[in-house]
């Protein structure tokens, strides 16, 4: 039994050691993923904050509901406790805290957002995102190249780290939205109208990229995928695209006929000839 118990305790402690530091870091984010932005650290904090007072209301609420209970609980038989109505100070204190709290968290949390939405004009670079069913162009503005990727073939988008990058967001068909999990941003890509927000990666790496909208039949298979590289290696990639002549800026008309299934059905639709798969 005794041995049982040490080998049970050994076990524990290795799992604990194996998945120590970074399960730990990861608990204190409240499962967020490590942020790869300079602005990041923004929605980090907002995020635990409103686990704080989420956690601090939770221990007063249950510890007072079982105050209660055990305090005032019918202590015999025959005597019924004491009945309490109409307590006027009780509830305008029930009241006016939830306000307070609703209050509170909206003061944080429209300060970080207008933080995080602020345009700086201070962009070292600018991409506009295409959305469109069902996958992602990226135009270099600044080098005059782009980028675009098919369900088959998710496009990679590549960033040069600690610049601050603006993105425009459009789409020439329906809603979607554009996310990457690890910089905690993430915008609407809607028709008609373009999104913008700046952010700055500073941690090289991949990562991964989605639409967040549920947009249509294959929503599903709009990845992409992000790589944060030195500014040597983001422009030898842009030199890349202008080699394979991917020169210019994509306009929505050839994006929609790229990006239009109705052509795998039917290549001799209006539009479906220009574009080589
Ligand atoms: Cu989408």
């Amino acid at each position: 039994m005794r041995r049982t118990g040490a080998y049970l305790a050994a076990i524990s402690a290795l799992a604990l050691s194996a998945c120590s530091q970074e399960a730990r870091e990861s608990a204190l984010r409240m499962g967020l993923p490590e942020p790869a932005t300079a602005e990041g650290p923004i929605v980090i904090n907002l995020w635990q904050g409103t686990w704080l007072v989420a956690i601090a209301i939770a221990i007063l609420v249950i510890g007072l509901l079982f105050a209660a209970i055990i305090l005032y609980r019918r202590k015999s038989e025959d005597e019924v406790p004491k009945q309490t109505r109409y307590n006027i100070p009780m509830e305008i204190l029930y009241t006016a805290v939830p306000l307070v709290i609703v209050f509170g968290l909206f003061f944080f949390t429209a300060r970080d957002q207008a933080e995080l939405t602020k345009i700086s004009g201070e962009h070292d670079h600018t991409v506009n995102v295409v959305a469109f069913k069902w996958s992602w162009a990226f135009n270099y503005l600044d080098y005059g190249v782009y980028e675009i990727g098919t369900p088959a073939e998710p496009p990679v988008l590549y960033l040069p780290i600690d610049e601050k990058v603006k993105f425009e967001l459009t789409s020439p068909d329906v809603i979607h939205s554009f996310w990457i999990p690890a910089f905690l941003t993430k915008m609407d890509v809607i028709p008609g109208r373009m999104n913008v927000f700046e952010v700055t990666p500073n941690k090289s790496g991949d990562y991964a990229g989605k639409c967040a909208e549920l947009c249509g039949v294959d929503h599903s298979r709009m990845l992409f995928n992000v790589k944060v590289v030195s500014q040597e290696e983001f422009e030898a990639h842009i030199s890349t695209l202008r080699a394979k002549g991917q020169e210019g800026k994509l306009d929505t008309g050839r994006i929609v006929t790229k990006g239009n299934t109705d052509c795998a059905v039917d290549s001799n639709l209006p539009g479906c000839k220009e574009v080589a798969s």
